[in-house]
């Protein structure tokens, strides 16, 4: 007999392990101090995944397989999971663990290096196998979301009219960058209230973890397949019609906007990729939401999801430890809950220790943006990431966080980087209406910090990017500057990072 490790992220009823299980065979699940503490994980992500695991074990023995389930305040919990395949492996005479790709080089890692025999199956959940994305990556100079999206849309006949695109666009960002506005009657995320299940997770990880960044209550997430497709029919009938025309705005007090929060359901396995994408097609085909939301949502997830996984496997174990821009300043104390002055970064900051969730732009052009730019540490930068968010899971994180927003990784996942001052976050939101700093000023006491930083950045980091035809404007902007200027706004960007440095409030 073999055991069958399903972990934590991989609760879905069609996974390759589950599949090749036969008779005999017994499905292990645990909760383990080592999961849960190798960062420190948001008491909510916590939760999400322990409450879900213990419901997703329940349905499976309601189908009939035989589970052996280690709660984390079980006396004998070995605390890793090689730990506890050792212990299940003594108990059982099993000689063999079969397991679906862990998502994470760490993981795999621990169970290839273990005493036990493991074979390891493809997670066939993605669209894209691993051996597909290398044969696309193979020979290309540079890798470019557009054209595997292109690709994707083709593979899966998605809003396809024979091969070309439905509507004769492939994209249709252009319509997507508007501003938001107040709207009362939009809706959220559909939000759940703990059952009893739930309720004694709750309990366990308050009592373990309360002392972590990020608050338990309310806990509203979904952490059943049941739940999770409630949240997509809810997300298809009320936000999808308006994604595409706020996909990238902020707004003060609207933490979700017209985004689905579907991440955190995708991740853990308890909704598919292809069926999440299917029913927006249907909407679409049904007249119930315009052409721009739909195609920008799935370009999302069979885009930009499937293409960052890509690369995580393609690039292999040491992309997380790459550093590209030479970034080793401490990541700044408002990230962990630490005063700021800066609105945009209090707002993020405060949703993510509320939420668990941030939507993309927070992340990229907040978060992210104010990290790079104050030359954060991007080993620290994905710590936070993959801590503080209950969809974060290194293949998916990893490539956004050290990738695409820290251009740690050289410029694999995107051809420049994101680096804004203050007037992208004045025009994609009304964060700075409220700000104690003046976005438009450069220099002075009470210059938006952004402003000074993202000219620091783009002196500093000259010899690489002049030379980027994305980026010749920004240069022929610098340059342009007189000198005295540019002196004076260097040495106010050199004075936030002294302040930054100190632990003083910016
Ligand atoms: P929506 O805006 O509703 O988008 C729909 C779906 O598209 C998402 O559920 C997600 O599955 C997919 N998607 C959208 N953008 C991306 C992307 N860039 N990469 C992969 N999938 C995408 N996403 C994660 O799932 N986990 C992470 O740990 C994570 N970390 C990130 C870190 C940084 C620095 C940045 C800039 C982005 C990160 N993202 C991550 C991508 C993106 O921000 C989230 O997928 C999105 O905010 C999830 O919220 P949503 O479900 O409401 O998304
Ligand atoms: C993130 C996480 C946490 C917090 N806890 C567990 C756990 O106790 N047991 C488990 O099987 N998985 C857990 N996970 C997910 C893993 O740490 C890991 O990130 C993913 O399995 C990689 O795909
Ligand atoms: Fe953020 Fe600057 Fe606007 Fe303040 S002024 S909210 S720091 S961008």
């Amino acid at each position: 007999m073999r055991l069958i490790l399903v972990l934590g992220d991989q609760l879905s009823h069609d996974l390759s392990a589950l599949r090749e299980a036969g008779p005999g065979d017994v499905v292990v699940m645990a909760e383990v101090a080592g999961e849960a503490e190798y960062v420190p994980h948001h008491p909510k992500k916590i939760a999400l995944i322990f409450a879900a695991m213990r419901h997703f074990a329940d349905e499976l023995r309601k189908l009939g397989r035989e589970v052996i389930y280690t709660r984390l305040d079980d006396p004998d919990n070995a605390g890793t999971i090689m730990g506890e395949l050792l212990r299940r492996a003594d108990e059982t005479g099993a000689g063999e663990v079969i397991v679906t790709q862990p998502g994470e080089w760490r993981v795999i890692a621990a169970l290839e290096e273990g005493p036990l025999p493991v074979r390891i199956l493809p997670d066939d959940r993605f669209l894209c196998s691993l051996q597909d994305f290398e044969a696309w990556a193979e020979g290309r100079r540079e890798f470019r979301l557009e054209w595997f999206y292109r690709e994707m849309r083709r593979k899966t006949g998605l809003m396809m009219e024979g091969d070309k695109p439905a509507g004769g666009k492939w994209n249709f960002d252009h319509d997507n960058r508007k501003r938001a506005t107040h709207d009362l009657f939009r809706p959220g995320p559909m939000r759940f209230a703990p059952d009893a299940v739930t309720r004694e997770v709750m309990d366990l990880v308050a009592a373990r973890f309360g002392d972590s960044f990020g608050d338990l209550h309310p806990f509203w997430f979904g952490v059943t397949r049941g739940e999770a497709l409630r949240a997509l029919n809810h997300f298809i009938a009320h936000a999808l019609p308006g994604f595409g025309d706020v996909q990238d705005a902020m707004l003060t007090g609207d933490r979700f906007l017209n985004h689905s929060v579907l991440s955190i359901y995708l991740n853990i396995g308890l909704l598919s990729p292809l069926e999440v994408c299917q029913r927006v097609e249907a909407a679409w085909k049904a007249g119930d939401v315009p052409i721009n939301a739909a195609e920008g949502f799935i370009r999302q997830v069979i885009g930009w999801r499937e293409f960052v996984r890509g690369i995580y496997f393609r690039e292999g174990p040491d992309y997380v430890a790459r550093n590209a821009l030479g970034h080793d300043r401490a990541l700044p104390a408002a990230y962990w809950g630490g005063e700021t002055r800066m609105e945009c970064l209090r707002a993020g900051v405060e949703q993510t220790r509320d939420e668990a969730y941030a939507h993309h732009i927070q992340r990229l052009m907040v978060t992210g943006n104010f990290a790079l730019l104050a030359g954060a540490d991007p080993g620290a930068v994905h710590e936070w990431y993959l801590a503080v968010y209950a969809d974060a899971f290194e293949w998916v994180e990893a490539p956004n966080t050290l990738g695409m927003s820290q251009f740690a990784d050289g410029g694999v996942v995107g051809s420049k980087p994101y680096a804004a001052s203050g007037n992208y976050i004045n025009r994609m939101s009304d964060y700075c209406r409220s700000c104690a700093y003046d976005v438009k000023a450069r220099t002075g006491p009470g210059a938006c910090p952004l402003n000074p930083l993202y000219w620091h950045f783009i002196d500093r980091h000259r010899a690489r990017f002049v030379g980027n035809p994305r980026m010749a404007t920004v240069y022929r902007n610098w340059e342009r500057m007189p000198e005295a200027r540019r002196t004076a706004i260097l040495a106010q960007g050199e004075a936030i990072l002294r302040r930054l440095e100190t632990g003083e409030v910016v």
